[in-house]
């Protein structure tokens, strides 16, 4: 196909890699978004040459970000009906089908946002501590549903180095009115750990096997959680659950420049140094109390089950192949 990627679709991608658009549901959105105006902004009339260039705009949208698999998840979703389908007779359907799946996973994950925020209030008891790490849409919504039911509800946020996640976070929740927020440096978590009740962090994946992939630092405060025996929770939505991990698929943990951590002239200036700077890390299921996600509260042990459920046994194996 000749046809070029649109300028927003390119727009979309780059603030998806810089991370002004960032945390794994809104990448998924961003994600559908792009492909429905992909699919809006083609000129052809050619099926075939849509449907390769559907291919190539999914290909390069998904390689915006490797770990969080909501992303792949979502362009999965919106083209592989289409890449799939033979029944299609002309472009104009083509794109009609690309359009509805987008809008349809942009409606499903803000209602699934909506349904965890309820799910997971009622975990929260009036006067709860619960602490969070970095910056998740939908750990915010919990808390702020819990708010909203007229819980008092402190809450400690950690700074989350290098990028400050944190610091959004912070403010998400001053703006929505709750009034006992505290900002943490990450490294001060085993020494708030006795004030908090409970842990809710978000995820980027959740494995087959219940592990998950969330911001580095993640399995460090569920280790401290468990060494209290205070509950770790995580709060996601379901397409975050990766298919891929069901044959035995790794998670590929982002690594970030060491800009991030160190200013480039000092860097430059110490060949012997080494910055390593991952963007996430792995907490292991015997770590976590329970997922909370739209379809309910489930252990992670029932990972499997949750993404049998999802994509069927044959069709974990398609999805694979699409993308
Ligand atoms: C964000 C991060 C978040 C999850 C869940 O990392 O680790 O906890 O993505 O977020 P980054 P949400 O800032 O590197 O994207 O609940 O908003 O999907």
């Amino acid at each position: 196909t000749g046809k070029p990627i649109p300028e927003e679709v390119v727009q979309i991608a780059s603030d998806i890699k810089n991370m002004r658009i960032r945390g794994a549901g809104r990448i998924a959105r961003a994600g559908a978004l792009a492909l429905r105006i992909a699919a809006e902004k083609y000129t052809g009339q050619n099926l075939d040459d849509f449907k390769e260039y559907i291919r190539i705009v999914a290909d390069y949208v998904v390689k915006t970000r490797p770990t969080a698999v909501s992303l792949p998840n979502a362009v999965s979703y919106v083209v592989s009906p289409l890449l799939r389908a033979d029944s299609i007779r002309d472009v104009e359907e083509a794109k009609r089908m690309i359009i509805e799946n987008a809008e349809k996973f942009m409606d499903y994950s803000e209602r699934a946002v909506e349904r965890i925020a309820e799910i997971g209030s009622r975990l929260l008891r009036d006067g709860d501590t619960v602490l969070t790490h970095c910056n998740s849409q939908v750990v915010v919504s919990v808390i702020k549903a819990a708010v909203k039911q007229g819980k008092s509800v402190e809450v400690i946020a950690t700074e989350t180095r290098p990028l400050f996640q944190g610091h959004i976070t912070i403010k998400m929740l001053l703006d929505a009115g709750v009034d006992a927020v505290t900002l943490v440096p990450d490294s001060a978590v085993r020494s708030v750990i006795k004030d908090v009740d409970k842990v809710i962090v978000g995820a980027d994946t959740v494995t087959a096997n219940g592990a998950v992939v969330n911001k580095v630092g993640t399995s460090l405060i569920a280790l401290i959680a468990r060494e209290r025996g205070i509950d770790f929770y995580v709060a996601t939505e379901t397409y975050k659950f990766s298919p891929y991990t069901v044959w035995g698929e790794l998670v590929v943990i982002e690594e970030r420049t060491p800009t991030e951590v160190l200013p480039e002239d000092v860097i430059a200036k110490n060949p012997y140094l080494k910055v390593f700077n991952p963007s996430f890390d792995v907490t292991p299921p015997y770590l976590v109390t329970a997922i909370i996600t739209e379809i309910g509260l489930i252990p992670p042990q029932a990972s499997l089950l949750v993404l049998e459920e999802l994509y069927g046994r044959g069709a974990i194996h398609d999805t694979i192949q699409t993308v």
